[in-house]
């Protein structure tokens, strides 16, 4: 990547779009989702890792571009359902379900679990988000690669009108809000994306 190029992430979703556009900033450059670029091709995410995935999407989208592109594969892994849904969170309610479809899924899961439970607490169970980055040029063929995650609960009182996907859902203790009720600089400052890529920070301003 020059200094004076885009930054491109290879991302159709539009609140990880919103989220890069404002953490990289600091660079100084046009950050770009494939919204800007539709003949770029839809990649299969058929890998068992957040890792795998991130890294396939980088691939196909860099070689199909021709140029070096960044890729976030992400999503929520809830203790009480074994770690679901995972590499599965866009998809949990099925192909082309809706955040809100998957919120009402996650929802009804945790519930039937807790049935008979005799308990009034909101908190159904500990999750975490996990983002796993994965930045790639196709001249070299080398990929730069980091992780990050965040701790906290998922509640049955959804919450907030920021972010996207399960954040309405995703309780943090140390703030007493949800990831929907945080600013978008909250959210950055401890969130699974925002510590991704606050560790790849110092080599994307080198790329
Ligand atoms: P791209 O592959 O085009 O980037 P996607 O939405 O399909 O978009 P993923 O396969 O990485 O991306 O799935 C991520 C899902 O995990 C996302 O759709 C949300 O449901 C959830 N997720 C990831 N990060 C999140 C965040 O910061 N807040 C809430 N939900 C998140």
């Amino acid at each position: 990547m020059t200094q004076d190029s885009n930054i491109i992430i290879a991302t159709r979703n539009k609140g990880k779009a919103r989220e890069f556009a404002h953490a990289l900033e600091f660079l100084g450059r046009a950050v770009k989702s494939l919204h800007d670029y539709p003949e770029a091709p839809d990649v299969v995410e058929d890998g068992t890792t957040f890792a795998e995935n991130a890294r396939k999407k980088a691939k196909e989208v860099g070689d199909a571009l021709g140029v070096p592109v960044l890729a976030d594969d992400s999503g929520l892994c809830v203790d009480r359902l074994d770690g679901a849904p995972g590499v599965y969170s866009a998809r949990y309610a099925g192909e082309g379900a809706s955040d809100q479809d998957n919120n009402e899924k996650l929802l009804w899961k945790l519930e039937e679990l807790s049935e008979g439970e005799d308990t009034e607490q909101p908190l159904l169970s500990s999750a975490r988000f996990v983002c796993h980055l994965a930045y790639y040029d196709p001249a070299t063929g080398q990929f730069t690669e980091a992780t990050g995650e965040v701790e906290g609960w998922i509640t049955s009182e959804p919450s907030g009108c920021g972010g996207f996907g399960y954040d309405p859902l995703f309780y943090i203790p140390e703030f007493g809000k949800t990831m929907a009720e945080l600013t978008l600089e909250e959210k950055q400052a401890i969130s699974h994306r925002g510590r991704a890529l606050e560790r790849l920070k110092e080599q994307l301003r080198t790329l």
